[in-house]
Formats: structure tokens, sequence, C-alpha cells
């Protein structure tokens, strides 16, 4: 089994209804071991949209990091969520953090994700479950990483969901 973080983001309609029933569908194919609380964040990227709610899970799965995107990319369909642009506001975007210490970049995939260093909105509620889990390519940890992050005045607490 393969271990794997993955960000949820929600900033459409039931925000955390969205939420938990991303993780819902994602249960039934991946075990979910590992929820972080909820936070309610800033836009970043594009900000004229309306606040998020974000969290992070640890999964196990048998599931390959192609197999593990089409579920998360299947979840988001299945949830109605829309193609539109880069950042735009969506009720539903689950992205892949980590997938056990792999690197990797394919034109559908980047492991780890790319920008999660530069995202408190991840790095947050990561430091929450996985204090000590280290970047493969940036050889840091996930606390060292989050205490450095610029924008944390923008990741509030929002509530811990079981
Ligand atoms: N996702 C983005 C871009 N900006 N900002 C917040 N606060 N939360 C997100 O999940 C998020 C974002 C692209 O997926
Ligand atoms: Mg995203
Ligand atoms: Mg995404």
């Amino acid at each position: 089994m393969a271990v794997s973080y993955l960000c949820l983001g929600s900033n459409l309609g039931e925000r955390e209804e969205n939420l938990c029933q991303a993780l819902t569908l994602l249960s039934a194919k991946a075990n979910l071991e590992k929820v972080s609380s909820v936070y309610e964040t800033e836009p970043v990227g594009y900000k004229e949209q309306p606040l998020f709610l974000n969290l992070v899970c640890r999964i196990t799965t048998d599931l390959s990091p192609d197999e593990l995107l089409h579920l998360a990319k299947d979840v988001e369909t299945g949830m109605g969520r829309v193609p539109s642009f880069t950042n735009a506001p969506r009720i539903i975007d689950i992205d892949i953090l980590f997938y056990e210490d792999r690197v990797m970049n394919t034109q559908n995939l980047t492991i780890p994700h790319a920008r999660l260093q530069d995202r408190a909105f991840v790095l947050i509620p990561l430091a929450e479950i996985a204090p000590d889990l280290v970047h493969p390519k940036l050889g840091k940890s996930v606390a060292q990483l989050a205490k450095d992050v610029k924008g944390q005045k923008g990741v509030r607490k929002w509530y811990y969901m079981k």
C-alpha cells in the first residue's frame, strides 16, 4: 500500500458538505487514514472569489499515481465540477500533494505538488497531520516549510471534522 496526501478545497455552494462528500467518495476507493481540521482560507492566485474551505488527508491505496489522479478527477466530475479557467472558483478540487517519496513530472501530474511549498492553505493543515514528513525534493519537513510560508494570516481554523 502506498501512502499519499491529498488537499481538498471548495469555495462554491455548501462548502462543508462538498468536502464531506468528496471524502466519502474517495473513501470508497482508498483508505482514508487521517483528516486535518478544516480551515477557511483566503483565495490565492485569482483573488476575486469566495473564501475557500480547505483540508488535507492521508490515504493508503493500491492505486498508482495516475489511477489516483483519475479517481480524484472522477470525484470532481461526479460532484458536478465544470472545467473553467485556472484558479477559478470550484465546488471541489482534489490535488495530490505527495505519493510516498515519489518524484515525478508528467504532462498530467507533478508529484510532489509543484506549488505546495508556497501555499499556507496546504502547509498549515498538513503540518497538523504530518509535521515530520520530508519533502523529497526540498529536503525540508512539512513543519519547517509551514513555519516559513507566507500568507499564514489568510488561513484560519474552521472546525474539526471527524
Ligand atoms: N486552490 C487553487 C488556487 N487558490 N486558494 C485557496 N485558499 N484554496 C485553494 O484550494 C486554492 C486557492 C487552485 O487549485
Ligand atoms: Mg488546486
Ligand atoms: Mg486541482
